[in-house]
């Protein structure tokens, strides 16, 4: 911000208005005082050219997983995986091009710039998935909306290890509410439990020990116990009802920076 406040003043020091138009005063300056400062306008538009980049950049991060998370161009529009794929792969390839520019850039100004990341930040990179821990808290239908909007999904665990990292996470986090939404929910059919992409469970942590998870439990309502929680406590899963207000935990894949 600093530095484009300090552009156009110099701007003014170097320019002097003539009949002809604007002449650069600096023409007719000479010795290393004039160059160093030709060399500092340089390095202040560089670095006009580094925020500009550095905020496209950030764009189309969003831009990439936003395409590649909700698969849609425009809204109704569904598109086929190869389109979807070609239009990732294109996106991926200028947000990577932009990281190197900035960073170059960057290094041309002795600038200290932020490393492009995998993950938007204040979200948890484990492996090639990013995770994002909520605070506040939602319904389940909700929880998944706002990881959608994020450019996201609830998360969805298909490994041990994906399992063990979360939940690792979520007793880090601590607190009261160790309770957080997934992904998964048998709202279409009783019992058949599917993740937020439509895939079935390969692998479960249910509660099965203390409890008979997923029970279906008709305390909550009518509709029983249609959408899963992850207990960081107890490290299982619990069946419960889909208007109770829980954290959330939303994913997306990483981007390669390499
Ligand atoms: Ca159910
Ligand atoms: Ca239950």
């Amino acid at each position: 911000m600093e530095d484009r406040e300090n552009y156009p003043s110099l701007q003014e020091f170097t320019e002097d208005p003539t009949p002809e138009g604007t002449r650069p005063i600096l023409e007719h300056s000479k010795g290393s005082g004039s160059r160093e400062l030709k060399q500092g306008i340089q390095c202040l538009r560089n670095q006009t050219t580094l925020l500009l980049i550095g905020f496209l950049a950030s764009i189309c991060t969003n831009i990439v997983l936003a395409v590649l998370l909700t698969g849609r161009s425009t809204p109704g529009t569904p598109l086929d995986s190869s389109s979807l794929s070609m239009k990732v792969n294109s996106v991926q390839k200028r947000y990577l091009q932009l990281c190197k520019d900035y960073t170059t850039l960057g290094q041309s100004c002795s600038k200290t710039v932020k490393a492009c990341q995998e993950c938007p930040e204040g979200w948890l990179q484990i492996g090639g998935q990013c995770y994002f821990f909520s605070n506040d808290k939602l319904d389940w239908p909700k929880s998944k909306d706002s990881c959608v909007e994020m450019g996201g999904h609830l998360t969805i665990l298909h490994t041990i290890e994906q399992h063990d990292a979360l939940e690792k996470e979520a007793r880090r986090i601590g607190g009261p509410d160790y309770h957080f939404w997934i992904g998964l929910s048998d709202t279409e059919l009783e019992g058949d439990w599917r993740w937020v992409d439509n895939t079935t469970l390969q692998h479960n942590y249910w509660d099965q020990q203390r409890h008979s998870e997923p029970d279906n439990h008709h305390s909550g309502g009518e509709h029983g116990e249609d959408c899963a929680t992850l207990d960081s406590h107890s490290k299982t899963w619990f069946d419960v009802p889909c208007n109770f207000l829980y954290k959330r935990i939303c994913q997306m894949a990483a981007i390669e920076l390499n």
